[in-house]
């Protein structure tokens, strides 16, 4: 027995070697599944935590498998980032249609130019618009000494991308207090959703976001709205049917206030820009906002893109009631208008601030004139 002794000790002693051995070598590897496999976003901070416990024990580390075999199916699962191009698929056929006419000429001649011209139009582009983008790309085509139509393509990707560059793009927010955004514009053009997809997204970006459903037209306006405070976490703050608007604004800056809220979205009615009564109305509203200075830093006109230039005349009246900052651009993803993207900025000088692609909560995209060239022409 005694002769055993030894041998058991010894025994013991690579018993436990192997065990701290295996027990190392899953714990690095669980590291390392976290640091390549996964965005750091999606690993919930429990992960964190048992990943430092988990050199206590076996115990926290089947914890540790579990969330990282969760987090890697919520990685497969996930959809791509959202890409405008995806989604831009009618519009960018369109585009394509313009210059198949021009890009197998071996030589631009003034019929050639003025068919390019055409086909912007019909793209939406608009009349002034598409004659000022074709100058701009035959004075560059002649300084550069290009004769060839299928060069065309690029030239004309990088005026749009100028045309449509120099704007302040960014939703303001007030220097102090709560901030108001109010959102206006015709009956069904996407005010609503754009105001759900906002309340997503600055949620989860962190802000405290209060709905303000002004649309006190319809009780199904206060109740559509209310799901989507619901879904987004925002605090909504409604009237009764056929109450004033006015008054809806006034309390929810109030409850923004006293809830130390940072953004509020007034969700408007829909309304006919030739109905000066309604068009009264909405400057009323905008006088009561008003009434908390520096408040009221974005007056977004949500238009909807397969409306095509009929929307430039929507903005023109808009604008001219209640000083509008800035276009929500709805609906792109559906239609072959979306050149009305450039007559909007060249013609009105309002810049479009986002656009929206899709009736999911995620599908709002801030406008990017680099990216909308480059998704124009396929790329
Ligand atoms: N495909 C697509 N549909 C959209 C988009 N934005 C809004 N919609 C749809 O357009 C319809 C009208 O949207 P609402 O947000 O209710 O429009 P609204 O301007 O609030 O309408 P009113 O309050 O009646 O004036 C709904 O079916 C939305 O799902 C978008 O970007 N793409
Ligand atoms: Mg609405």
């Amino acid at each position: 027995m005694s002769n055993l002794l030894p041998v058991l000790i010894v025994a013991l002693v690579i018993a436990l070697v192997a065990a701290v051995a295996v027990i190392g070598y899953r714990i690095a590897l669980a590291r390392r599944s976290q640091s390549t496999l996964l965005a750091p976003a999606l690993l919930p901070n429990l992960a964190e935590e048992q990943v430092e416990d988990a050199d206590g024990g076996l115990d926290s580390k089947s914890v540790i498998e579990d969330v990282l075999e969760e987090a890697t199916k919520a990685e497969a699962t996930r959809p791509d980032p959202l890409r405008l191009r995806d989604r831009l698929g009618r519009t960018r056929a369109a585009f394509a249609g313009a210059l198949a006419g021009v890009s197998g000429r071996s030589s631009m001649d003034d019929d050639a130019w003025e068919s390019l011209e055409e086909a912007l139009i019909s793209a939406d582009v608009g009349v002034s618009t598409a004659t000022r983008l074709v100058e701009a790309v035959r004075a560059s085509a002649k300084t550069a000494k290009i004769k060839d139509g299928s060069e065309v393509e690029g030239l004309l990707r990088r005026e749009i991308a100028l045309l449509l560059s120099p704007a302040d793009r960014t939703l303001q927010m007030a220097v102090s207090g709560p901030t108001v955004w109010m959102f206006v514009g015709v009956n069904g053009v996407g005010k609503t959703t754009t105001i759900a997809k906002l309340a997503t997204r600055e949620g989860a970006a962190g802000r405290h976001v209060v709905l303000a459903a002004a649309d006190t037209f319809r009780a199904a306006a206060a109740e559509q709205l209310g799901i989507w405070a619901e879904r987004s976490g925002a605090t909504l703050v409604r009237g009764d049917e056929g109450a004033d608007p006015g008054s809806v604004v006034f309390n929810a800056m109030a409850s923004a206030n006293s809830r130390g809220a940072d953004l509020v979205l007034v969700d408007t009615a829909g309304r006919l820009h030739t109905k000066v009564n309604l068009m009264e109305e909405l400057k009323k509203l905008r006088r009561i906002v008003d009434k908390t200075p520096d408040a009221l830093t974005e007056v977004i006109l949500v238009l909807d893109a397969t409306t095509g230039q009929n929307g430039l005349t929507q903005a023109r009246e808009f604008a001219a009631a209640v000083e509008v900052t800035g276009v929500a651009l709805t609906k792109l993803d559906g239609t072959a208008k979306g050149g009305i993207v450039l007559a909007i900025q060249s013609e009105l000088g309002i810049p479009v601030k986002i656009v929206g692609v899709g009736e999911g909560p995620e599908d709002l995209i801030p406008f990017d004139p680099e990216e909308f060239a480059a998704a124009l022409f396929g790329e």
